[in-house]
């Protein structure tokens, strides 16, 4: 007997198989974004991105291709319209969506410089607006469309529980994502839709890029996380699968860090080796 056709694409079998879902934040093939897409795909779901502006709709539409997907439309998160036009795409299109990636944020460049302190007051309205508030406002946009239950992913950092050099604004608007996260999987576990977070470790993406200290922190974890060394996108893509699958059915309102455990520690252990030293 020869066993039947197994491809690495879309599948009948795989995770998400016969689910389809909605990628917010793909900037280019290294985004965190990307990387649950790819997993997602692998795992058999169908999916419909969005791309905000001109310059990432050239990168954002052939990895879309690539996945099989012709559902690619803008959306600034800051612009209700274009939520909705979004959605009302999806229900014409598929009539109903099982899971949403939120992979979207942003701080002015020069609040993520110096002290938290000076953060004006227009520079915390943006921050708090494009990473945090977009998670509720796309929220109550899928819920009518997730009538067979779903599940919500939204990216977060450390920077939100512990003060993080630079990470200033953008560690206030992910304390208040982490929050959203717990209120809205209280308001939609009812229709059992689950929303989580994942806490990624630092990866070299287009949002990290220019960030002073990545190098440092790069450096530091496989010095100190218990698995010594840094995380992928890949890592990131395969606790989506999970979590945005039926495998995870009974969780909701948690925190998943993909940090090669860095989070649970205090300080790097004396006896474990150092590049240096
Ligand atoms: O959440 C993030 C990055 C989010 C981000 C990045 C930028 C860079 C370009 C938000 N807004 C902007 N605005 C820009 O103009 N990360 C977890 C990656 C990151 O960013 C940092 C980090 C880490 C880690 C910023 C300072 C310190 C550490």
């Amino acid at each position: 007997m020869t066993p039947p056709e197994s491809s690495p694409g879309a599948t009948s079998k795989g995770l998400l198989a016969g689910k389809r879902g909605l990628v917010v934040g793909v900037a280019n093939k290294r985004s965190l974004a990307w990387g649950i897409a790819r997993r997602a795909h692998e795992e058999g779901a169908d999916l419909a991105f969005t791309f905000q502006g001109d310059a990432l709709e050239r990168r954002v539409r052939p990895l879309a291709g690539s996945v099989g997907s012709t559902f690619i439309e803008p959306l600034d998160v800051t612009d209700d319209d274009q939520i909705d036009a979004v959605f009302a795409g999806l229900q014409e299109r598929w009539g109903r969506l099982d899971f949403l990636v939120h992979s979207v944020a942003f701080a002015n460049r020069e609040d993520l410089l110096g002290r938290t302190v000076d953060t004006s007051r227009a520079g915390f309205a943006t921050a708090l607006d494009i990473s945090c508030y977009s998670l509720i406002a796309l929220a109550r946009a899928a819920e009518p469309l997730m009538t067979e239950g779903g599940s919500i992913i939204a990216m977060t950092y450390y920077g939100a529980t512990k003060a993080t050099p630079n990470y200033n604004v953008m560690g206030i608007a992910k304390a208040a994502l982490e929050a959203s996260i717990r209120y809205l999987a209280v308001d939609l576990g009812p229709k059992n839709i689950r929303v989580h977070g994942i806490s990624a470790g630092p990866v070299r993406t287009l949002a990290a890029s220019g960030v002073s200290g990545m190098r440092g922190m790069l450096k530091v974890m496989p010095e100190r996380a218990p698995l010594g060394r840094n995380i992928t996108v890949d890592d990131v893509g395969a606790t989506a699968a999970y979590l945005l699958s039926d495998l995870s059915a009974g969780t909701t309102g948690g925190i998943h860090f993909v940090d090669a455990g860095f989070n649970i520690t205090a300080m790097r252990h004396p006896d474990r080796d150092t590049a240096s030293s």
